[in-house]
């Protein structure tokens, strides 16, 4: 039987009339999903054309901001690339790990979760 679930709050249940069976509607699915965010790590051995190209690469930033957020890495230990959902964010640091691996830099980049 389809049901919509949109008028119902989370404990709405419903007794169906011609078999008696209880039927618990499905609870609504209106969070936001939680946030995380790549995070960049500093190192002593990537060079910073490497690190600008990954940012312009895997996270669409222009020169100018992959050449900032650079500088922040390298002049504070790490930066925030950019926020996604938990699966993105995992894929992206995935991503940009192999690939710096590929390349034989240490460049790394880890999730947390994100501020707010
Ligand atoms: N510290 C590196 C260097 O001096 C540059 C660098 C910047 C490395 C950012 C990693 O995420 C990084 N060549």
């Amino acid at each position: 039987m389809i049901e919509s679930n949109l008028s119902l709050s989370n404990e709405d249940t419903h007794h169906d009339h011609d078999s008696g069976t209880v039927v618990q509607e499905s609870k609504p699915e209106l969070k936001r999903p939680a946030m995380y965010s790549v995070v960049m790590l500093n190192d002593d051995y990537t060079p910073m054309e490497f690190v600008v190209e990954v940012l312009q690469t895997f996270f669409s930033k222009t020169p100018e901001q992959a050449t900032q957020i650079m500088l922040t890495v390298h002049t504070k230990g790490s930066a925030v690339c950019a926020t996604y959902t938990k699966d993105v964010a995992e894929t992206k640091a995935a991503l940009v790990n192999q690939y710096a691996r590929d390349c034989q830099h240490p460049l790394m980049c880890e999730i947390a979760p994100a501020q707010d």
